[in-house]
């Protein structure tokens, strides 16, 4: 798996995809080398964070990530729970950041396990986010972002979700890499993710 990882680190998109391919044929396990993709991604951040690397690497590292997530996904599918969906869950990345490709991925693996997941998208308001807690009824609020700036996007959909009454009908996760106990206790939320199979195991206590 460390191939996986330095080739996505050092942006090497024929090399990755060609290795995943194989990884897949051989039977690796799909959510070890979507850890592997991660764990370079992780690499390219550091990387942008020294100046190595710019916006463009960003971009082209969050390319060869979807692609490699395309492939990987039906190769999930596997540990699929069949039966009536177990509960609602909305997703969506909160105002101001447009990063979706971990949220993307939780969200398919919570359909995988059986729950019914809307998927509002990247930059999402948070007035369009309390409106469709008004008319799905999740049971769980998935909120993503990976920018600092995200949190206060975060903490103002719990403040409206108080505001309308609807604070106690449904539970609010977070979503990304830099999320911790500090921000959670910030945002007023009742969990958080840096990964996306903990949300899995949190749901499946709920219902
Ligand atoms: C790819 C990338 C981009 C792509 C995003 C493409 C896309 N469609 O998402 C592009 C190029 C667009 C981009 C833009 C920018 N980016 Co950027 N980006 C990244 C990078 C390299 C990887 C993010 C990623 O996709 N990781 C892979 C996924 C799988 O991991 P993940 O997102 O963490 O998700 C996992 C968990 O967090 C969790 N999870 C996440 N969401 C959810 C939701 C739920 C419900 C659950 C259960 C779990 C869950 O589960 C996921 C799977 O395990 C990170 C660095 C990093 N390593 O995180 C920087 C990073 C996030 N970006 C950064 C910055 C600064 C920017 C820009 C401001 C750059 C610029 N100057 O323009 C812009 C911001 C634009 C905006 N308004 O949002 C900084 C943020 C710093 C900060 N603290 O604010 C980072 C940390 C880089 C760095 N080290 O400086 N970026």
């Amino acid at each position: 798996m460390d191939k996986i990882t330095a080739a996505m680190a050092d942006m090497l998109e024929d090399e990755l995809l060609a290795l995943t391919d194989k990884y897949l044929a051989d039977g690796k396990d799909p959510k070890a080398i979507l850890d592997a993709y991660q764990a370079g991604m992780t690499e390219v951040g550091k990387r942008y964070e020294a100046g190595e690397y710019f916006v463009s690497e960003l971009i082209l590292a969050g390319e060869m990530m979807t692609a490699g997530s395309d492939k990987i996904k039906p190769f999930l599918k596997g540990d699929s729970s069949s039966g009536p969906a177990k509960a609602r869950v909305l997703i969506a990345t909160v105002e101001g950041d447009i990063h979706d490709i971990g949220k993307n991925i939780a969200g398919t693996i919570m359909e995988l396990a059986g729950y019914e997941v809307k998927n509002l998208g990247e930059d999402v308001k948070t007035s369009v986010i309390i409106e469709e807690v008004k008319n799905f009824k999740p049971k769980l609020i998935g909120l993503s972002g990976l920018l600092t700036l995200a949190y206060d996007p975060m903490k103002a959909v719990v403040d409206q979700l108080k505001e309308a009454g609807l604070r106690d009908s449904v539970k609010v996760l977070l979503g990304g890499s830099q999320i911790d106990e500090h921000i959670l206790k910030y945002v007023g939320a009742d969990v958080f993710a840096n990964d996306a199979m903990t949300n899995v195991t949190y749901l499946n206590s709920l219902v």
